[in-house]
């Protein structure tokens, strides 16, 4: 692998070093949610429009790339409206987890750690693809999605994580049987998908590239300790020394930057 991927999540001081990095940069992601009062309302924000959610995924591809266990998928998904003013193309998903459930997503709301977060990846459709549009500053869209610990198997998660004992390293790619175990995107994300919280971001993986429109959703989303111990039961690489647990970022510095909601 290129050089640009060796980093890890237990020496973060030194993602700044990485060549073309923006990881010290003044507005990276994730960050603390703000206390509500503290955040400003905007009518702008109106509900997105989710296109090809509700298809069947096709040809989803479960990869451990080291990092994060990371979905692909061929069918045609996108999302606008938001106040995104374009239509992104959803790339992939991928997870965020802790070593026990009290920590674990990116971004905290008023201090408060999830044991996992989701991230959907979309690209702004004026780009021909994620690699050309991630360095431009419309380029890139990511929804998160809160995961809690639940006291039920969500069985919209279950063709995933059921692929995960197939994605230790060195098996890194397995293709997901959809004709055993189909699943839409939209299953996979909560009920309610008005309320949710925007501000400009950056990738929270090297380089922190600052083009991220962030959306995190006010609802949650829910998995079994079950699920989320087969997440923990990844190993990072082919030595199988290290678990894949804690790939999440602390939050960064807001540095003035406004939290809107479009909800009050
Ligand atoms: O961590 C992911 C990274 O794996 C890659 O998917 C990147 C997009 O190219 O996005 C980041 S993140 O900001 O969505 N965590
Ligand atoms: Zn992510």
């Amino acid at each position: 692998e290129a050089a640009a991927d060796k980093w890890n999540y237990t020496d973060q001081a030194s993602w700044s070093k990485m060549t073309g990095s923006q990881c010290s940069g003044t507005s990276q992601s994730p960050i603390n949610l703000p206390p509500m009062v503290e955040m400003e309302y905007s009518k702008n924000l109106k509900p997105f429009q989710f296109s090809g959610y509700e298809v069947v995924v096709t040809d989803p591809v479960v990869h451990n790339n080291g990092h994060t266990i990371q979905v692909g998928f061929t069918n045609d998904a996108s999302i606008s409206g938001g106040d995104l003013g374009q239509t992104f193309k959803a790339a992939q998903f991928h997870f965020h987890w802790g070593s026990d459930n009290t920590k674990g997503s990116e971004h905290t709301y008023n201090g408060k750690s999830y044991p996992a977060e989701l991230h959907i990846v979309h690209y702004n459709t004026k780009y021909p693809s994620l690699t050309e549009a991630v360095d431009k500053v419309d380029g890139l869209a990511v929804l998160g999605f809160f995961i809690e610990v639940g006291p039920i198997h969500n069985c919209n998660f279950g063709p995933v994580v059921d692929a995960l004992t197939n994605v230790q390293p060195g098996v890194s790619q397995y293709s997901i049987n959809t004709t055993a175990n189909p699943f839409k995107l939209r299953h996979v994300l909560p009920m309610q998908l008005t309320d949710y919280y925007r501000y400009m971001g950056s990738l929270t993986t090297p380089t922190c590239l600052e083009t991220v429109k962030w959306t995190v959703f006010r609802d949650l989303l829910y998995m079994s300790e079950e699920q989320l111990q087969k997440l923990r039961s990844v190993y990072f690489d082919s030595s199988k020394t290290m678990q894949m647990v804690d790939n999440w970022r602390p939050p960064q510095p807001l540095n003035g930057r406004k939290v809107y909601i479009s909800f009050d």
